[in-house]
């Protein structure tokens, strides 16, 4: 895909930036059309959490690479979006973190499942789940709840990037600790997440992977330390109170 004409001293340009990634992921058959929505949505809270990864973010951040590296089995759930916005990055947090990566679609269709699979092995994915969906996550209806047996199904750890939905509970009802990156604060998935990262998925996984980096040496003792001193709803608060008055925790 090619990237958009734009100055990179316009004042939206990574926001033009980003319109043009789901633009032509829907042109290249990856992003649903219901895609360019979500995309419009998530501007408007970026837009009024600052555009930036405010504080209480970047410690769900650290603690979503501290979950990664405990995990026996973490996958990294793809969609539509995050195929277009971030695939060399969800590549390299996979290899950081020994992670899954499973194509999962709200929108599922076999010609867009490989079209993603494909953009993902272009970006240099070695192995890519989500075609054989020979397993069903309990208690959703929708299309989502296809995965992989060897994939999602069998996973300890998964990272949801960017979707409103039940998913979250059904994951969690089988036991599994979700992690969810949105920037919506009040979204369903958001509020259901063992771990709630309320950052734009193009700062989010980059992060993530940096601290799993960061913290690749570090004991099981001080990986669950960082777990278990993670307060969910404070970083929900926290970003609400950011959109809400512009103000972060003191
Ligand atoms: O590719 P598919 O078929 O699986 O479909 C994916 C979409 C995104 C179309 C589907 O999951 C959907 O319709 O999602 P929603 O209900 O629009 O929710 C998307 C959520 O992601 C909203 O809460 C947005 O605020 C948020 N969001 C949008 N863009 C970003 C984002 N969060 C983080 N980073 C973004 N760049």
């Amino acid at each position: 895909m090619d990237e958009v004409d734009v100055p990179e001293d316009h004042p939206r340009y990574q926001s033009l930036l980003t319109r043009h990634r789901i633009e032509a992921g829907v042109d290249a058959g990856i992003t649903s059309r219901q895609g360019l929505i979500a995309e419009g949505r998530g501007e408007a809270f970026d837009y009024l959490l600052g555009e930036e990864t405010i504080p209480s973010a970047e410690r769900s951040e650290r603690v979503a690479a501290a979950h990664f590296l405990l995990a026996d089995h973490p996958v990294i759930s793809v969609n539509g979006n995050v195929a277009a916005l971030v695939p060399e990055e969800v590549v390299e947090l996979a290899a950081a973190t020994g992670a899954d990566l499973e194509v999962n679609l709200f929108g599922r269709t076999d010609e867009r499942v490989a079209a993603i699979a494909a953009h993902l092995r272009e970006h240099g994915a070695a192995d890519v789940k989500g075609l054989t969906a020979d397993a069903r996550i309990p208690g959703l209806s929708h299309e989502r709840a296809k995965v992989d047996a060897d994939g999602i199904y069998d996973a300890d750890v998964v990272l949801v990037p960017l979707e409103d939905g039940d998913r979250a509970e059904a994951l969690a009802a089988m036991g599994k600790t979700e992690i969810v990156i949105d920037l919506n604060p009040l979204s369903r998935s958001a509020r259901h997440a063992a771990v709630p990262v309320i950052d734009n998925v193009l700062r989010a996984i980059p992060n993530i992977t940096r601290h799993a980096r960061d913290l690749a040496d570090a004991s099981r003792e001080d990986l669950e330390a960082i777990v278990e001193s993670f307060d969910r709803e404070a970083a929900l608060e926290d970003a609400e109170r950011r959109i809400r008055t512009g103000t972060l925790e003191t």
